[in-house]
């Protein structure tokens, strides 16, 4: 569909005015908020970190990308996050330390709120202490996002902070971020992965005993 081309093409020119502007006309034509974030949105990402593997673009380039997508998630949030849920529970979020990438842990975030979940939103580069104190001041699910390969081992420098903070029986941990897998998440003793924000939800749910 041309206008889901023009979003994508939109986010890959890091230009947010016609971000926000084509996302604003999608809607009002009756495009459905989800598609628009994985067809257009996500999908333009997805080119921007193709170009710049290929050396194509640089820092700069990936960066005015990333806020045109911040300004149209501002928009479709309403949207995608239903209203007025029942607290299923409280989840503290956070990017791992060193790691400042937070698009997807914002995507992560509108899902659980929408589905009912109380959110902490700790930021990004997230030192392993924020995480402890989050566990110590009441959050039942500790979560982290990690987009490098060089910042994902800081989870299990996080799962042994609470381990040896006494308070890693309280929380169950859940992880994810494009690099990190379900064997990664074994590996390190997280209780729960998901690849993506919809899934987030299922797993918090579970982990929580209030499967969906
Ligand atoms: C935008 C971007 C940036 C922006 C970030 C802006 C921002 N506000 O986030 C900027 C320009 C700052 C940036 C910087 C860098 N980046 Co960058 N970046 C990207 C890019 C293009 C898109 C990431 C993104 O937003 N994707 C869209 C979202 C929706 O997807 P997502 O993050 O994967 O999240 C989804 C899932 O993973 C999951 N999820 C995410 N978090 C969580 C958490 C939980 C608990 C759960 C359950 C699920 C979950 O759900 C999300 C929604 O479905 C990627 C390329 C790519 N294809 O991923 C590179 C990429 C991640 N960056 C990369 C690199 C190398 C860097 C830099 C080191 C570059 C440099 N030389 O300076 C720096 C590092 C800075 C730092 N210390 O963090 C590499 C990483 C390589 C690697 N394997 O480690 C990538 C893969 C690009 C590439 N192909 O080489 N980057």
């Amino acid at each position: 569909m041309a206008l889901l081309e023009d979003i994508r093409q939109a986010v890959i020119d890091g230009n947010a005015k016609a971000t926000v502007q084509k996302v604003e006309e999608g809607l009002a034509a009756g495009l459905d908020a989800n598609r628009i974030l994985n067809d257009a949105l996500i999908s333009g990402m997805q080119e921007v970190g193709r170009l710049f593997e290929e050396g194509e673009y640089f820092v700069p380039e990936m960066l005015i990308a990333a806020r045109a997508m911040t300004a149209a998630l501002k928009i479709l949030r309403p949207l995608l996050a239903a209203q007025g849920v029942r607290a299923l529970g409280k989840i503290a979020i956070g990017t791992v330390q060193g790691d400042l990438h937070d698009i997807g842990k914002s995507l992560v975030i509108m899902m659980l709120e929408g589905a009912g979940f109380e959110i902490v939103d700790l930021g990004i580069d997230v030192p392993a202490e924020r995480f402890v104190e989050a566990a110590r001041g009441g959050a039942q699910i500790v979560a982290m996002s990690a987009l490098l390969t060089t910042t994902m081992t800081n989870m299990k420098t996080v799962i042994d902070a609470l381990k040896a903070e006494n308070v890693r029986d309280q929380v169950r941990v859940l992880i994810g971020g494009a690099p990190i897998t379900q064997s990664y998440a074994d590996e390190i003793g997280a209780d729960g992965y998901a690849p993506d924000a919809t899934s987030a939800v299922r797993v918090a749910q579970q982990l929580l005993g209030k499967a969906g």
